[in-house]
């Protein structure tokens, strides 16, 4: 306990962080002259960012420490969201306008000589995921900070995260992306490190009373360091956590004896191999590899995280039968599985508990949360691999799968099959672990992230398991986005509209609050307003488009955009076939029928993983048709092709609010859910898409008048597959056009796009871009008649903006915190933190 003169003396000095113009001003200049050793007279944007970026750390990180200890204080139940992703995008903007002071900072800097918008852009993403899932963690972890759930992230901190894009010939070249240069939203806790453990092996040994213990020995050490990152909540104080681990040597910085023998190579071996572990994001999404770095970083990621998780429950002195009551882990896809393993070994070896005591409390702890039905993404470890890296953790898992199997044979006792189908273990060569059984054993809950996706998981992947544990183990929480970035941030002016209408900024903390702009639908003067905003949007990403590639793009043309990872599923080369086609159509239009025609810029951008050979493709060929269609004045602003390098999270904030139409386009049954398409929605733009993920839940929301559905349907996907296995696929003659356009030469090098064509034509055409092909054509035809409708079209995109109030990250977090978290909010006035300490 803390004396009272003492007590006195921290509180009367406590740092509280500016709230006015001039206390920030104070912040900005004392940083430069100080922490940044500069002055006015060489204070560069650069130097200025980091000075207001620092103002506003100091603020938060007086906030993350009341949080922390209105937590610990109150002893809440905690939710652990474990990503092996946060793709964060920046943070300054999103920290002024969450605690409110963006006005303030803007007058301030602009008194110190800087505009506010030109140093945002100073900022380096933080992109440290590779698209849907971890921007989901991202807008999860300001979802539950605003709503003000006591709640964790816990992730790796890679040196490099995605890499940078570059097109260079029309090719996509991947180049590091080291953004840790100077990052002052982080704070290093050198006192906060995990020692954790790699390979040696088990010895097993019987006590005095015959008690059996395993002993984990010998390998290797690898230190993990946490480095903090705030999280501020949306206008309220709660400022959460995300925990980053970083990876080094145990043994200190370098073998001094190696290296005072001269042997200075391998004196720095062990700690270069340990760094290696943190070092890169591995960049695909949606495809899993099997490499034994990759198991690495998943083991040290949770090991750490666990070990962090356990001393602070330890703390509290509670009985480990309490753990579920206080503590809640989320698994962001497989990734993280490990911790269930992790957790009942140091439940049974370190803690000395029962297998079925410490069993029941790992499995009260975890909710498993999948992201896919793609067969290549779901993981699975070798055997072998596994006994090599992580020998005690196969031996539990083995046992997780004996006792497992037991009990499914008791309930079915005839069906041998089923046993070898949802064993744990694959009877492969080589044996597999098979992550999401085991994810989906070691959880009270399992959820998909949109309606159709759910449904799909328990009819199809998981479905012997909706029979071993009942259906009521799988549940839906159908994914969202936080308003604050993808409205607020991204769009203010919308943003402001909305807000005159609404009666305030209410709307972003309760997103239902948009069904007011209904009324405003047919509102004369309002569309004007909502017109003027859309257009200006435009015009700011006509400008970014002129910029980065040259091409001068007319903002009243219709801009249609797909922007996501390039993926077969996903569909974007069925995008540049359609573009094709509509090349070919004007060229053969008359000049009266041209005139009649809605002009229109195709925008692409994403990243292809650097081994995905066939995105690479596509990406090539939407360069190349590109290349020939800007240059041809004969078609001129009626049709551009734009690919954008190095799509990332800031600048899909401005390209978002630009879409007239965005496309969601992927084979049905293949995207697990997609938030992009409710990004655009939000955004007043209209989508074109088949009845997949997400999009079904957006149309029944705007209703079927307001969105663009085409192509058949999941059902009937397995027997349009069939038929082309055995024969039977005949292709659209629309897209032999297409086809036959590609092949003469007119977009280049024949060869290149070969293979591409030949998915299609010669493979099966897994994706059915042919059966899908015709519709798809036809329905960006009723885009073009819509378009020349503005005043319906505007219409169209007050009522869908008006619509969408289901999908903030608010409701989606809402829904896990109460049917599997169990978990409540803890608001500031909760927390009396004025006898901490004592
Ligand atoms: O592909 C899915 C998206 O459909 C989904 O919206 C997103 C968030 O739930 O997750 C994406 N995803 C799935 N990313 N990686 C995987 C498989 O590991």
């Amino acid at each position: 306990s803390i004396p009272e003169n003492q007590r006195e003396a921290w509180k009367k000095y406590q740092t509280k962080g500016f709230s006015t113009k001039e206390e920030f001003e104070k912040d900005v200049v004392r940083h430069v002259e100080t922490t940044l050793a500069r002055s006015m007279f060489n204070c560069d944007e650069t130097a200025a960012y980091a000075a207001a970026s620092l103002a506003f750390r100091d603020r938060l990180i007086t906030e993350w420490n009341r949080t922390q200890q209105r937590q610990t204080f109150t002893d809440s139940k905690r939710v652990y969201y474990l990503s092996l992703e946060f793709l964060m995008g920046r943070a300054l903007d999103n920290a002024m306008l969450n605690v409110g002071l963006k006005n303030v900072a803007k007058e301030g800097m602009s008194e110190l000589g800087f505009r506010i918008e030109d140093i945002i852009e100073q900022e380096h993403d933080a992109a440290l995921g590779n698209g849907g899932l971890g921007r989901l963690a991202a807008c999860f972890l300001d979802s539950m900070a605003s709503l003000n759930y006591p709640a964790w992230g816990y992730g790796l901190r890679y040196r490099y995260g995605i890499f940078k894009q570059e097109i260079v010939d029309g090719y996509q070249v991947e180049v590091p992306d080291y953004w840790l240069d100077f990052n002052p939203w982080e704070f290093p806790r050198h006192d906060i490190t995990v020692d954790i453990q790699f390979y040696g092996n088990v010895r097993k040994y019987q006590d005095d009373k015959g008690v059996q213990t395993a002993v984990w020995e010998g390998g290797e050490i690898v230190k993990a360091t946490a480095f903090d990152v705030p999280i501020p909540g949306y206008s309220t104080p709660t400022t959460n956590n995300l925990r980053l681990w970083s990876s080094k040597a145990a043994s200190g910085e370098f073998d001094f004896q190696k290296f005072n023998s001269g042997d200075y190579e391998s004196s720095v071996a062990d700690q270069q191999r340990a760094e290696t572990i943190s070092a890169v994001l591995y960049p695909n999404d949606n495809l899993e590899r099997g490499k034994e770095l990759r198991l690495k970083q998943q083991y040290f990621w949770v090991a750490a995280s666990l070990y962090d998780i356990v001393r602070r429950f330890k703390k509290s002195k509670r009985a480990w039968r309490e753990f579920p009551d206080q503590v809640a882990i989320q698994l962001n896809d497989t990734h993280p599985t490990l911790a269930i393993v992790e957790l009942q070994r140091i439940l049974i070896d370190l803690e000395g508990l029962e297998w079925d005591e410490a069993w029941s409390i790992v499995s009260q702890t975890f909710g498993y949360t999948n992201h896919t039905v793609l067969p290549e993404a779901l993981e699975k470890w070798s055997v072998p691999l596994f006994q090599n890296l992580l020998p005690r953790h196969l031996q539990i898992i083995y046992e997780i799968n004996l006792f497992f199997l037991q009990s499914v044979e008791r309930k079915f006792p005839k069906e041998r099959e089923l046993l070898a189908r949802v064993s744990i273990i694959e009877e492969s060569q080589p044996k597999m672990v098979r992550m999401a059984y085991l994810a989906i054993v070691g959880s009270h809950k399992v959820n998909g992230v949109a309606e159709l996706h759910s449904d799909l998981i328990k009819t199809t992947i998981f479905k012997d398991f909706v029979r071993i544990f009942g259906p009521d183990k799988f549940t839906n929480v159908t994914n969202g986005i936080t308003p604050r970035r993808w409205l607020h941030q991204a769009n203010p002016r919308l943003s402001e509209l909305i807000a005159s209408k609404t009666g305030g900024y209410d709307f972003l903390k309760d997103l239902t609050m948009l069904n007011k702009l209904e009324q405003f639908a047919d509102d004369k003067e309002f569309k004007k307003e909502w017109q003027e905003i859309k257009y200006a949007n435009k015009v700011r990403l006509a400008k970014h488009i002129k910029a980065t590639t040259g091409v001068t793009v007319n903002p009243s043309a219709l801009f249609d955009i797909q922007v996501k990872r390039i993926h077969e599923y996903k569909r974007q080369q069925m995008n540049i076939f359609g573009v094709i086609h509509r090349y070919l159509t004007i060229k053969a239009m008359s000049p009266e029928e041209r005139k009649k025609l809605a002009p229109r810029v195709s925008i692409f951008g994403g990243k292809a993983a650097p081994g995905y050979w066939m995105a690479k493709t596509i990406i090539h060929l939407v360069n190349s048709v590109g290349a020939v269609i800007n240059k041809d004045a004969d078609v001129g602003d009626l049709l551009k092709v734009i690919f954008l390098e190095d799509y990332n999270v800031s600048k899909a904030e401005t390209i978002i609010p630009a879409s007239d139409i965005s496309e969601h386009i992927s084979t049905a049954g293949t995207e697990a859910s997609g938030t992009s398409n409710m990004k655009f929605v939000l955004n007043g733009g209209l989508i074109i898409g088949t009845c997949d993920g997400a999009n079904i839940e957006i149309t029944r929301e705007v209703g079927e008048n307001n969105i663009f559905l085409f192509g058949n349907l999941s059902e009937d996907v397995d027997e349009l597959r069939h038929a082309h296995t055995y024969g039977r696929h005949e292709l659209d003659p629309n897209l032999t056009k297409v086809f036959d356009s590609i092949k003469s030469g007119t977009f280049g090098d024949v060869n290149s796009f070969s293979a591409l064509i030949g998915a299609i034509e010669d493979h099966g055409d897994y994706y059915l871009v042919s059966d899908d092909f015709l519709s798809y054509i036809q329905t960006q035809d009723l885009v073009d008649q819509a378009y020349k409708n503005q005043d319906e079209w505007v219409s169209k995109c007050i009522i869908s903006v008006a619509r969408m109030g289901f999908f903030s990250s608010d409701r989606c977090i809402n829904e896990y915190a109460e049917s599997i978290w169990n978990i409540e909010p803890l608001t500031p006035e909760d927390g009396n933190t004025s006898g901490l300490g004592k």
